[in-house]
């Protein structure tokens, strides 16, 4: 995306634009700060997101795929040219391994962009694999299989070392499908241990992220389940290690901004896995089911954040996971993106002092006005200058669809691509 065709647009809409964001920035007291904040705030995007994703059914290719780790990375290229909130990639391991970290590494700076958590991957098996996953991994009764399990996450910290990460996320699938297959205790204490050893296998500035997860594959117990599970590993392990939070990992109704504000407090928050859901793990556009949700979800990060004066951008991991099956997966991308500093521009605008002392006053009803006077606030504006003082577009999907961005990637990639791991 050529920088001067993102400035011809602008400028065609720079008027319209204009006349928004004064309407909005006059009500905002701390207009500099917020568009401080709003400019520094990138989430990373993960490699796997850039295909169209599926479902147990069917897949359905939209055309243009990236065929390569390099074109996946000229993809989220295009996206951070276009909203300059995303300058980071989380590889997924062994979908996209890179076989030339330098050259790998170079090409990504060309784009500005630099290398987020490193994900590993035993919940498949692998073509060339000696021993199967099948009834787990690190919480497997074999500990050969064990070991086998170790020493893959140690490859991934090897490879994401090559390109300049600093955290190793780990999501276990391991878990049982009926009562008494397993045994809990031995189950945990198992997976204790191989996390162990992974541990130790760290460099210095390295952290552990541990995700959890309900159900699914294993639909009668998940041996990392649930917060509580992750952060008594992470607590065990030590302070290297933490809880990343991926937000479609709930069961329906859960009180995901409680969970926040607590592993928050406790210095145990690793980071996020932004999506959105209805039913379980959906994986949708961030913000397309429940926003006010993650409002919520913000108005806790920001307040907790802010308590022990942590730095909003780099403090802990932002990134997205979500699969996308029928939309364009650059454009569900750009969507997910804007709903998330939507939400964090919205939190930035709560009145906290009025909020602290409504609550000391027990003034539920004031509460709620002040946390709905933020959120029915039409931030847009705001986060769109914000993108524009950076060099990104006004309108990042509108410049996607009038440039032919997708018709020009299925002309050179082809229609029927698809994309490694997918
Ligand atoms: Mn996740």
């Amino acid at each position: 995306m050529e920088q001067h065709k993102i400035d011809e647009y602008n400028h065609q809409h720079q008027a319209k634009h204009q006349h928004k964001f004064e309407f909005v920035a006059a009500g905002v007291a701390n207009l500099g700060d917020v568009m401080q904040k709003l400019q520094a705030f990138q989430i990373a995007i993960p490699s796997w997101a850039l295909g169209t994703g599926g479902t147990r059914f069917g897949r359905f290719s939209g055309g243009g795929e990236p065929r390569s780790l390099e074109e996946k990375i000229e993809d989220v290229g295009l996206i951070h040219a276009l909203n300059r909130s995303s300058n980071s990639i989380s590889l997924h391991i062994p979908w996209d391994i890179p076989e030339n970290a330098t050259a790998i590494k170079s090409m990504a700076a060309q784009f500005g962009l630099h290398f987020d958590a490193v994900n590993s991957n035993t919940f498949q098996d692998q073509p060339d694999q000696k021993l199967s996953y099948k009834y787990g991994s690190l919480h497997h009764v074999d500990q050969a299989v064990r070991q086998q399990a170790i020493a893959h996450n140690i490859e991934v910290i090897k490879y994401g070392d090559e390109l300049g990460s600093k955290a190793l996320s780990v999501w276990l699938s391991d878990g049982s499908n009926f009562p008494g297959e397993l045994n809990f205790r031995g189950a945990f204490q198992r997976t204790l241990d191989s996390l162990r050893q992974i541990y130790d296998a760290l460099p210095n500035d390295w952290k552990i992220w541990i995700e959890y997860k309900p159900f699914e594959p294993n639909f009668y117990s998940t041996t990392i389940g649930d917060w509580g599970q992750s952060y008594l590993l992470a607590s065990k392990l030590g302070e290297k290690a933490s809880t990343l939070v991926d937000l479609g990992h709930h069961l329906q109704g859960t009180n995901i901004e409680q969970i926040v504000s607590l592993l928050l407090m406790e210095g145990k928050l690793a980071g996020f896995h932004f999506n959105d859901s209805k039913y379980g793990d959906d994986d949708l556009t961030v913000g397309s089911i429940n926003p006010y949700q993650l409002f919520l979800i913000f108005n806790e990060l920001v307040e907790g954040m802010d308590n022990v004066k942590m730095d909003h951008a780099t403090g802990i991991g932002w990134m997205i996971d979500a699969s996308h099956n029928v939309k364009d997966p650059i454009e569900d991308l750009l969507q997910s993106v804007e709903a998330i500093k939507i939400a964090y521009a919205q939190a930035l605008l709560v009145d906290k002092e009025a909020l602290v002392h409504a609550q000391q006053q027990n003034d539920a009803g004031l509460a709620q006005e002040l946390l709905q006077n933020a959120y029915r606030t039409d931030v847009r504006a705001l986060v769109a200058e914000a993108r524009l003082r950076a060099g990104g577009a006004l309108n990042p999907i509108a410049v996607f669809r009038e440039q032919h961005v997708r018709s020009n990637l299925v002309k050179s990639r082809g229609q029927k691509t698809i994309a490694t791991g997918l």
